[in-house]
Protein backbone atom coordinates (compact mmCIF):
# COMPACT_ATOMS: atom_id res chain seq x y z
CA UNK A 1 0.00 0.00 0.00
CA UNK A 2 1.72 2.76 -0.87
CA UNK A 3 1.35 6.54 0.40
CA UNK A 4 -0.05 9.06 -1.63
CA UNK A 5 2.31 11.73 -3.56
CA UNK A 6 1.54 15.57 -2.03
CA UNK A 7 0.65 16.09 -5.58
CA UNK A 8 -2.13 13.28 -5.99
CA UNK A 9 -4.88 14.89 -7.04
CA UNK A 10 -6.75 12.31 -5.33
CA UNK A 11 -5.52 13.42 -2.09
CA UNK A 12 -5.46 16.86 -2.57
CA UNK A 13 -9.08 16.79 -3.18
CA UNK A 14 -9.39 15.36 0.33
CA UNK A 15 -7.07 17.49 2.05
CA UNK A 16 -9.28 20.69 0.43
CA UNK A 17 -12.06 19.06 1.51
CA UNK A 18 -11.29 18.28 4.94
CA UNK A 19 -9.64 22.21 5.66
CA UNK A 20 -13.12 23.60 3.60
CA UNK A 21 -15.26 21.71 6.15
CA UNK A 22 -13.09 23.03 9.17
CA UNK A 23 -13.06 26.32 8.10
CA UNK A 24 -16.92 26.47 7.42
CA UNK A 25 -17.76 24.86 10.65
CA UNK A 26 -15.73 28.07 12.22
CA UNK A 27 -17.68 30.55 10.11
CA UNK A 28 -21.21 28.93 10.60
CA UNK A 29 -21.66 27.25 14.29
CA UNK A 30 -24.81 25.68 13.09
CA UNK A 31 -23.08 24.16 10.18
CA UNK A 32 -20.89 22.14 12.65
CA UNK A 33 -24.05 21.64 14.39
CA UNK A 34 -25.82 19.67 11.40
CA UNK A 35 -22.81 17.44 10.55
CA UNK A 36 -22.88 16.14 14.42
CA UNK A 37 -26.61 15.84 13.80
CA UNK A 38 -26.08 13.89 10.82
CA UNK A 39 -23.18 11.67 12.61
CA UNK A 40 -25.70 11.09 15.43
CA UNK A 41 -29.10 10.19 12.71
CA UNK A 42 -26.27 7.97 10.78
CA UNK A 43 -24.97 6.02 13.92
CA UNK A 44 -28.41 4.99 15.71
CA UNK A 45 -29.42 4.02 11.79
CA UNK A 46 -26.19 1.56 11.45
CA UNK A 47 -26.30 0.73 15.33
CA UNK A 48 -30.32 -0.97 14.66
CA UNK A 49 -28.47 -2.44 12.03
CA UNK A 50 -25.74 -4.20 13.78
CA UNK A 51 -23.00 -1.83 12.46
CA UNK A 52 -20.94 1.33 13.25
CA UNK A 53 -20.19 4.33 10.77
CA UNK A 54 -16.71 2.63 9.80
CA UNK A 55 -18.67 -0.15 8.67
CA UNK A 56 -19.29 2.52 5.93
CA UNK A 57 -17.12 3.07 2.20
CA UNK A 58 -14.85 5.22 3.76
CA UNK A 59 -15.74 7.98 1.32
CA UNK A 60 -19.04 8.24 3.13
CA UNK A 61 -17.30 9.20 6.30
CA UNK A 62 -16.62 13.27 4.73
CA UNK A 63 -18.95 13.06 1.95
CA UNK A 64 -20.14 16.77 0.77
CA UNK A 65 -20.69 18.73 -2.03
CA UNK A 66 -20.50 22.99 -2.01
CA UNK A 67 -21.64 25.52 -3.90
CA UNK A 68 -19.88 28.70 -5.60
CA UNK A 69 -21.21 31.62 -7.68
CA UNK A 70 -18.62 33.43 -9.59
CA UNK A 71 -18.33 36.63 -11.04
CA UNK A 72 -16.05 36.60 -14.16
CA UNK A 73 -15.59 34.26 -17.24
CA UNK A 74 -11.48 34.38 -15.95
CA UNK A 75 -12.63 33.74 -12.55
CA UNK A 76 -14.10 30.28 -13.72
CA UNK A 77 -11.42 29.46 -16.24
CA UNK A 78 -8.74 29.68 -13.34
CA UNK A 79 -11.27 27.28 -10.98
CA UNK A 80 -11.25 25.11 -13.86
CA UNK A 81 -7.89 24.35 -13.46
CA UNK A 82 -7.25 24.69 -9.41
CA UNK A 83 -9.78 22.18 -9.28
CA UNK A 84 -8.45 19.71 -12.08
CA UNK A 85 -5.41 19.48 -9.77
CA UNK A 86 -7.47 18.32 -7.10
CA UNK A 87 -8.86 15.82 -9.71
CA UNK A 88 -11.89 17.65 -10.20
CA UNK A 89 -13.84 18.08 -13.71
CA UNK A 90 -16.69 19.57 -15.08
CA UNK A 91 -19.77 17.31 -15.44
CA UNK A 92 -23.61 18.44 -16.59
CA UNK A 93 -24.16 21.67 -17.88
CA UNK A 94 -27.10 23.90 -15.48
CA UNK A 95 -28.23 26.47 -17.30
CA UNK A 96 -30.12 29.16 -14.31
CA UNK A 97 -31.77 31.09 -16.76
CA UNK A 98 -34.25 28.68 -16.65
CA UNK A 99 -35.07 29.59 -13.23
CA UNK A 100 -34.66 33.11 -13.17
CA UNK A 101 -31.25 33.35 -12.05
CA UNK A 102 -28.26 35.76 -14.46
CA UNK A 103 -25.74 32.32 -13.93
CA UNK A 104 -25.01 28.83 -15.40
CA UNK A 105 -22.37 26.83 -14.65
CA UNK A 106 -21.30 22.94 -13.82
CA UNK A 107 -20.70 20.53 -11.26
CA UNK A 108 -16.81 20.30 -10.80
CA UNK A 109 -16.32 16.50 -9.33
CA UNK A 110 -14.09 13.59 -9.82
CA UNK A 111 -15.27 11.25 -12.94
CA UNK A 112 -13.90 8.05 -12.41
CA UNK A 113 -14.66 5.17 -10.66
CA UNK A 114 -11.83 5.04 -8.56
CA UNK A 115 -11.64 8.58 -7.34
CA UNK A 116 -15.22 8.44 -7.13
CA UNK A 117 -14.42 5.77 -4.12
CA UNK A 118 -11.96 7.48 -2.06
CA UNK A 119 -13.68 10.97 -2.00
CA UNK A 120 -16.33 12.02 -4.41
CA UNK A 121 -16.32 15.93 -2.93
CA UNK A 122 -18.56 17.66 -6.01
CA UNK A 123 -18.43 21.66 -6.13
CA UNK A 124 -21.76 23.01 -7.82
CA UNK A 125 -19.91 26.23 -9.69
CA UNK A 126 -22.07 28.87 -11.23
CA UNK A 127 -20.51 31.85 -13.02
CA UNK A 128 -22.90 35.33 -13.43
CA UNK A 129 -23.98 36.62 -16.78
CA UNK A 130 -23.78 40.38 -17.23
CA UNK A 131 -26.10 40.20 -20.78
CA UNK A 132 -28.78 38.40 -18.09
CA UNK A 133 -28.58 41.66 -16.24
CA UNK A 134 -31.58 43.63 -17.44
CA UNK A 135 -30.46 47.54 -15.96
CA UNK A 136 -27.52 48.39 -18.35
CA UNK A 137 -26.40 50.69 -15.38
CA UNK A 138 -26.46 47.72 -13.11
CA UNK A 139 -24.41 45.65 -15.71
CA UNK A 140 -22.03 48.30 -15.89
CA UNK A 141 -21.64 48.62 -12.35
CA UNK A 142 -21.24 44.97 -12.11
CA UNK A 143 -18.49 44.08 -14.52
CA UNK A 144 -16.47 47.19 -13.22
CA UNK A 145 -17.04 46.35 -9.60
CA UNK A 146 -15.95 42.74 -10.73
CA UNK A 147 -12.94 43.60 -13.24
CA UNK A 148 -10.65 44.66 -10.41
CA UNK A 149 -11.64 41.63 -7.89
CA UNK A 150 -8.32 39.06 -7.55
CA UNK A 151 -10.28 36.17 -6.23
CA UNK A 152 -6.54 34.08 -6.80
CA UNK A 153 -3.50 35.44 -4.68
CA UNK A 154 -0.38 35.53 -7.23
CA UNK A 155 1.36 32.95 -5.03
CA UNK A 156 -1.97 30.40 -5.91
CA UNK A 157 -1.22 31.36 -9.70
CA UNK A 158 2.21 30.58 -9.58
CA UNK A 159 1.44 27.18 -7.89
CA UNK A 160 -1.51 26.48 -10.42
CA UNK A 161 1.31 26.84 -13.47
CA UNK A 162 3.94 25.21 -11.85
CA UNK A 163 1.82 22.17 -11.27
CA UNK A 164 0.08 22.28 -14.62
CA UNK A 165 3.86 21.98 -16.43
CA UNK A 166 4.55 18.87 -14.28
CA UNK A 167 4.17 15.45 -14.97
CA UNK A 168 3.85 12.77 -12.68
CA UNK A 169 7.70 11.90 -13.51
CA UNK A 170 8.89 14.93 -13.23
CA UNK A 171 7.09 16.26 -10.11
CA UNK A 172 9.38 19.36 -9.12
CA UNK A 173 6.62 20.52 -6.71
CA UNK A 174 7.13 20.08 -2.58
CA UNK A 175 5.04 18.88 0.14
CA UNK A 176 5.75 22.37 1.70
CA UNK A 177 3.84 23.70 -2.23
CA UNK A 178 0.87 21.42 -1.76
CA UNK A 179 0.25 23.17 1.78
CA UNK A 180 0.34 26.50 0.43
CA UNK A 181 -1.99 25.22 -2.51
CA UNK A 182 -4.75 24.12 0.33
CA UNK A 183 -3.96 27.67 2.08
CA UNK A 184 -4.38 29.90 -0.52
CA UNK A 185 -6.96 27.91 -1.93
CA UNK A 186 -9.63 28.45 0.99
CA UNK A 187 -8.87 32.01 0.64
CA UNK A 188 -11.24 32.12 -2.54
CA UNK A 189 -14.55 30.53 -0.26
CA UNK A 190 -13.60 32.41 2.82
CA UNK A 191 -16.48 34.39 3.94
CA UNK A 192 -15.34 38.57 4.47
CA UNK A 193 -17.80 39.98 6.69
CA UNK A 194 -16.30 43.45 5.30
CA UNK A 195 -17.85 44.25 1.94
CA UNK A 196 -16.62 45.62 -0.70
CA UNK A 197 -18.90 48.00 -2.10
CA UNK A 198 -21.02 50.95 -0.24
CA UNK A 199 -24.04 49.75 1.36
CA UNK A 200 -25.96 51.67 -1.86
CA UNK A 201 -24.20 50.01 -4.71
CA UNK A 202 -24.88 46.78 -2.38
CA UNK A 203 -29.04 47.58 -2.70
CA UNK A 204 -28.77 48.60 -6.27
CA UNK A 205 -27.14 44.94 -7.31
CA UNK A 206 -29.65 43.14 -4.77
CA UNK A 207 -32.84 45.20 -6.53
CA UNK A 208 -31.39 43.33 -9.86
CA UNK A 209 -31.71 40.25 -8.01
CA UNK A 210 -29.95 38.86 -4.79
CA UNK A 211 -28.01 36.92 -6.30
CA UNK A 212 -26.50 39.63 -8.51
CA UNK A 213 -25.42 41.78 -4.46
CA UNK A 214 -24.03 38.34 -3.55
CA UNK A 215 -21.45 37.53 -6.28
CA UNK A 216 -20.31 41.35 -6.64
CA UNK A 217 -19.83 42.51 -2.79
CA UNK A 218 -17.25 40.66 -1.49
CA UNK A 219 -13.76 40.51 -1.82
CA UNK A 220 -13.99 36.62 -2.05
CA UNK A 221 -16.29 33.93 -3.91
CA UNK A 222 -17.57 32.49 -0.14
CA UNK A 223 -18.58 29.22 -0.41
CA UNK A 224 -22.82 29.28 0.70
CA UNK A 225 -23.40 26.10 1.53
CA UNK A 226 -21.43 22.97 2.32
CA UNK A 227 -23.73 19.52 2.18
CA UNK A 228 -23.08 16.12 4.08
CA UNK A 229 -24.78 12.85 2.74
CA UNK A 230 -26.93 10.89 5.55
CA UNK A 231 -28.43 7.86 5.29
CA UNK A 232 -32.11 8.92 6.09
CA UNK A 233 -32.99 12.20 5.38
CA UNK A 234 -36.52 11.74 7.25
CA UNK A 235 -34.83 11.23 10.42
CA UNK A 236 -32.71 14.37 9.81
CA UNK A 237 -35.70 16.54 8.99
CA UNK A 238 -37.03 15.38 12.01
CA UNK A 239 -34.41 16.23 14.07
CA UNK A 240 -33.49 19.00 13.19
CA UNK A 241 -36.96 20.15 13.67
CA UNK A 242 -36.97 18.48 16.84
CA UNK A 243 -34.13 20.50 17.88
CA UNK A 244 -35.23 23.98 16.88
CA UNK A 245 -32.87 24.37 13.94
CA UNK A 246 -34.70 26.54 10.99
CA UNK A 247 -35.42 23.98 8.67
CA UNK A 248 -37.52 24.14 5.32
CA UNK A 249 -40.55 22.41 5.05
CA UNK A 250 -40.30 19.83 3.30
CA UNK A 251 -37.66 17.84 1.07
CA UNK A 252 -36.67 18.24 -2.26
CA UNK A 253 -36.54 15.51 -4.87
CA UNK A 254 -37.83 11.78 -4.70
CA UNK A 255 -40.28 11.07 -1.88
CA UNK A 256 -39.08 8.29 0.00
CA UNK A 257 -38.95 4.65 -0.98
CA UNK A 258 -37.08 0.94 -0.69
CA UNK A 259 -35.19 1.82 -3.57
CA UNK A 260 -33.99 5.51 -3.03
CA UNK A 261 -33.35 7.43 -6.99
CA UNK A 262 -31.16 10.32 -7.37
CA UNK A 263 -31.12 12.90 -4.62
CA UNK A 264 -33.00 14.06 -1.48
CA UNK A 265 -32.04 17.56 0.04
CA UNK A 266 -33.22 19.79 2.71
CA UNK A 267 -31.75 22.66 4.83
CA UNK A 268 -31.61 25.20 7.53
CA UNK A 269 -32.69 28.46 6.08
CA UNK A 270 -29.88 31.27 5.27
CA UNK A 271 -28.42 32.97 8.14
CA UNK A 272 -28.91 37.12 8.52
CA UNK A 273 -25.11 38.25 8.96
CA UNK A 274 -23.45 41.40 9.62
CA UNK A 275 -21.96 43.35 7.01
CA UNK A 276 -19.71 45.96 6.85
CA UNK A 277 -20.05 48.38 3.91
CA UNK A 278 -17.22 50.57 2.45
CA UNK A 279 -17.68 54.32 3.06
CA UNK A 280 -18.89 56.48 5.52
CA UNK A 281 -16.65 56.85 8.50
CA UNK A 282 -13.63 54.79 8.43
CA UNK A 283 -15.19 52.33 10.38
CA UNK A 284 -17.72 51.58 7.61
CA UNK A 285 -21.60 51.25 7.39
CA UNK A 286 -23.59 48.32 9.24
CA UNK A 287 -25.92 46.20 7.18
CA UNK A 288 -26.74 42.85 6.58
CA UNK A 289 -26.50 39.80 4.31
CA UNK A 290 -28.35 36.58 3.42
CA UNK A 291 -26.79 33.71 1.60
CA UNK A 292 -25.07 31.12 3.62
CA UNK A 293 -27.49 28.14 4.41
CA UNK A 294 -26.80 24.15 5.42
CA UNK A 295 -27.94 21.40 3.59
CA UNK A 296 -28.25 17.55 4.20
CA UNK A 297 -28.87 15.39 0.96
CA UNK A 298 -29.57 11.26 0.81
CA UNK A 299 -28.13 10.00 -2.35
CA UNK A 300 -29.83 7.28 -4.15
CA UNK A 301 -29.33 5.86 -7.62
CA UNK A 302 -28.09 7.38 -10.99
CA UNK A 303 -31.51 6.95 -13.61
CA UNK A 304 -31.10 6.25 -17.16
CA UNK A 305 -32.48 8.81 -19.56
CA UNK A 306 -36.00 6.89 -19.54
CA UNK A 307 -35.47 7.15 -15.63
CA UNK A 308 -34.98 10.32 -15.39
CA UNK A 309 -37.89 11.09 -17.75
CA UNK A 310 -40.44 9.15 -15.56
CA UNK A 311 -39.07 11.40 -12.61
CA UNK A 312 -39.42 14.68 -14.41
CA UNK A 313 -42.83 13.81 -15.33
CA UNK A 314 -44.10 11.94 -12.41
CA UNK A 315 -42.69 15.25 -10.27
CA UNK A 316 -44.90 17.75 -12.74
CA UNK A 317 -47.85 15.88 -12.60
CA UNK A 318 -47.57 15.91 -8.24
CA UNK A 319 -47.24 19.57 -8.63
CA UNK A 320 -50.00 19.86 -10.69
CA UNK A 321 -52.02 17.53 -8.89
CA UNK A 322 -51.57 19.12 -5.19
CA UNK A 323 -51.99 22.53 -6.58
CA UNK A 324 -55.14 21.80 -7.63
CA UNK A 325 -56.66 19.08 -4.96
CA UNK A 326 -55.26 21.56 -2.47
CA UNK A 327 -53.67 18.88 -0.76
CA UNK A 328 -50.41 17.71 1.35
CA UNK A 329 -47.84 17.88 -1.71
CA UNK A 330 -45.60 14.93 0.45
CA UNK A 331 -48.66 12.34 0.55
CA UNK A 332 -49.12 13.67 -2.98
CA UNK A 333 -46.00 13.01 -4.25
CA UNK A 334 -45.84 9.56 -2.73
CA UNK A 335 -49.20 8.38 -4.44
CA UNK A 336 -47.99 9.89 -8.00
CA UNK A 337 -44.55 8.16 -7.89
CA UNK A 338 -46.53 4.56 -6.68
CA UNK A 339 -46.13 4.65 -10.52
CA UNK A 340 -42.30 4.23 -10.29
CA UNK A 341 -41.16 0.75 -10.06
CA UNK A 342 -39.24 0.59 -6.15
CA UNK A 343 -37.72 -2.62 -6.40
CA UNK A 344 -34.22 -3.04 -8.16
CA UNK A 345 -35.00 -6.15 -10.46
CA UNK A 346 -38.02 -4.32 -12.27
CA UNK A 347 -35.44 -0.98 -12.14
CA UNK A 348 -32.53 -2.83 -13.93
CA UNK A 349 -34.69 -4.96 -16.11
CA UNK A 350 -36.76 -1.70 -17.67
CA UNK A 351 -33.38 0.15 -17.81
CA UNK A 352 -34.50 2.99 -15.28
CA UNK A 353 -31.67 2.48 -13.10
CA UNK A 354 -27.81 2.46 -14.40
CA UNK A 355 -25.85 -0.61 -12.55
CA UNK A 356 -22.38 -1.43 -11.65
CA UNK A 357 -21.58 -5.34 -12.57
CA UNK A 358 -19.31 -7.65 -10.97
CA UNK A 359 -17.68 -10.64 -11.40
CA UNK A 360 -18.42 -12.67 -8.52
CA UNK A 361 -15.11 -13.77 -6.12
CA UNK A 362 -15.20 -17.81 -7.20
CA UNK A 363 -15.82 -17.35 -10.37
CA UNK A 364 -13.31 -15.32 -11.92
CA UNK A 365 -10.40 -18.33 -12.40
CA UNK A 366 -13.21 -20.02 -14.96
CA UNK A 367 -14.90 -23.11 -14.14
CA UNK A 368 -18.47 -22.73 -16.49
CA UNK A 369 -19.37 -23.81 -19.62
CA UNK A 370 -20.32 -20.30 -21.18
CA UNK A 371 -18.68 -19.53 -24.75
CA UNK A 372 -19.39 -16.58 -27.04
CA UNK A 373 -22.17 -15.07 -25.60
CA UNK A 374 -24.50 -15.22 -22.49
CA UNK A 375 -27.30 -12.94 -21.33
CA UNK A 376 -26.50 -11.00 -18.02
CA UNK A 377 -29.55 -12.11 -16.66
CA UNK A 378 -28.57 -15.50 -16.76
CA UNK A 379 -25.22 -14.56 -15.09
CA UNK A 380 -26.44 -12.77 -12.31
CA UNK A 381 -29.40 -16.08 -11.32
CA UNK A 382 -26.86 -18.64 -11.94
CA UNK A 383 -24.46 -16.33 -9.09
CA UNK A 384 -21.76 -15.96 -11.78
CA UNK A 385 -22.45 -11.81 -11.51
CA UNK A 386 -23.50 -8.97 -9.26
CA UNK A 387 -24.66 -5.92 -8.92
CA UNK A 388 -25.13 -2.65 -7.75
CA UNK A 389 -26.61 0.40 -8.46
CA UNK A 390 -24.83 3.34 -9.16
CA UNK A 391 -24.46 5.87 -7.11
CA UNK A 392 -26.20 9.58 -8.05
CA UNK A 393 -23.27 11.81 -7.95
CA UNK A 394 -24.30 14.76 -9.12
CA UNK A 395 -27.26 17.79 -8.69
CA UNK A 396 -31.05 18.23 -9.27
CA UNK A 397 -31.40 22.33 -8.98
CA UNK A 398 -34.45 22.79 -11.14
CA UNK A 399 -36.21 19.84 -9.97
CA UNK A 400 -38.57 21.79 -7.65
CA UNK A 401 -38.16 25.48 -9.64
CA UNK A 402 -38.10 23.56 -13.56
CA UNK A 403 -41.80 22.44 -12.85
CA UNK A 404 -42.46 26.25 -11.58
CA UNK A 405 -41.46 27.25 -15.04
CA UNK A 406 -43.27 24.79 -16.77
CA UNK A 407 -46.85 25.92 -14.77
CA UNK A 408 -46.50 29.54 -16.04
CA UNK A 409 -47.20 28.92 -19.66
CA UNK A 410 -50.72 27.08 -19.11
CA UNK A 411 -51.37 24.20 -21.61
CA UNK A 412 -53.70 25.51 -23.75
CA UNK A 413 -52.22 28.03 -25.72
CA UNK A 414 -49.09 26.18 -26.34
CA UNK A 415 -46.89 29.28 -26.03
CA UNK A 416 -45.04 27.92 -23.12
CA UNK A 417 -43.54 25.07 -25.04
CA UNK A 418 -42.13 27.39 -27.79
CA UNK A 419 -40.87 29.08 -24.99
CA UNK A 420 -39.08 26.27 -23.11
CA UNK A 421 -37.58 25.15 -26.67
CA UNK A 422 -36.27 28.08 -27.54
CA UNK A 423 -34.47 28.01 -23.88
CA UNK A 424 -32.98 25.18 -25.03
CA UNK A 425 -31.60 26.31 -28.24
CA UNK A 426 -30.17 28.99 -26.24
CA UNK A 427 -28.70 26.71 -23.66
CA UNK A 428 -27.19 24.45 -26.30
CA UNK A 429 -25.29 27.50 -27.02
CA UNK A 430 -24.22 28.86 -23.91
CA UNK A 431 -23.28 25.26 -22.91
CA UNK A 432 -20.87 25.81 -25.75
CA UNK A 433 -19.64 28.75 -24.52
CA UNK A 434 -18.99 27.71 -21.23
CA UNK A 435 -16.99 24.57 -22.96
CA UNK A 436 -15.02 27.21 -25.03
CA UNK A 437 -14.25 28.93 -21.78
CA UNK A 438 -13.01 26.27 -19.64
CA UNK A 439 -11.04 24.84 -22.23
CA UNK A 440 -12.51 21.19 -22.06
CA UNK A 441 -16.19 19.48 -23.10
CA UNK A 442 -18.77 19.16 -20.49
CA UNK A 443 -20.03 15.42 -20.76
CA UNK A 444 -23.25 14.97 -19.40
CA UNK A 445 -23.71 13.13 -16.03
CA UNK A 446 -26.33 10.65 -17.93
CA UNK A 447 -23.19 9.57 -20.39
CA UNK A 448 -21.22 9.26 -17.95
CA UNK A 449 -23.34 6.86 -15.70
CA UNK A 450 -24.06 4.88 -18.89
CA UNK A 451 -20.17 5.01 -19.54
CA UNK A 452 -19.64 3.04 -16.10
CA UNK A 453 -22.15 0.61 -16.18
CA UNK A 454 -20.94 -0.62 -20.04
CA UNK A 455 -17.28 -0.90 -19.16
CA UNK A 456 -18.60 -2.87 -15.63
CA UNK A 457 -19.81 -5.43 -18.30
CA UNK A 458 -17.21 -5.19 -20.14
CA UNK A 459 -15.01 -6.17 -17.46
CA UNK A 460 -17.19 -9.28 -16.50
CA UNK A 461 -16.76 -10.19 -20.00
CA UNK A 462 -13.15 -9.95 -20.24
CA UNK A 463 -12.67 -12.02 -16.73
CA UNK A 464 -15.06 -14.60 -17.78
CA UNK A 465 -13.21 -15.16 -21.26
CA UNK A 466 -16.73 -14.02 -23.16
CA UNK A 467 -17.09 -12.74 -26.19
CA UNK A 468 -20.79 -10.57 -24.95
CA UNK A 469 -23.08 -10.30 -21.98
C1 LIG B 1 -27.02 26.74 -6.53
C2 LIG B 1 -26.73 25.59 -5.63
C3 LIG B 1 -27.17 24.23 -6.16
C4 LIG B 1 -27.82 22.03 -5.03
O1 LIG B 1 -27.67 21.28 -4.04
O2 LIG B 1 -28.69 21.84 -5.89
C5 LIG B 1 -26.91 23.18 -5.15
C6 LIG B 1 -26.63 28.04 -5.89
O3 LIG B 1 -27.43 28.57 -5.11
O4 LIG B 1 -25.52 28.54 -6.14
O5 LIG B 1 -26.00 23.24 -4.39
NI1 LIG C 1 -26.51 22.17 -2.56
Amino acid sequence: HEEPTPWDPDHLRTRFVRALSDMYRAEVPLYGKLVDLVNNVDTSILQSRGQSLSDLPSRFQLERHGAIRLGTQQEMRMIGRLFALMGMYPVGYYDLKMVGFPLHGTAFRPRTEESLRKNPFRVFTTVLRPKLISSPAVREMATSILSTRQLFSAKLVELIDHAETTTPDSVKLTTQDADSLITESLKIFKWHSRSSVPLETYLTLKTEHPMVADIVCFPSAHINHLTPRTLDIDAVQAEMIAQGLPAKECIEGPPRRKCEILLRQTSFKALEERVIFAGGAEQGVDGTHTARFGEVEQRGAAVTRKGRELYDTLLAKAVRKSEREDKDADAVLKEVFAEYPDDWETLRKEELVYFRYRVAEDKMAGGHNWKGSVHMDTLLKEGVASCEPITYEDFLPFSAAGIFTSNLGGEKDGGHERKLQRTEEESKRSRVQLEELLGRTIPSEIDLYDELQSDSVKECETLLGLSQI
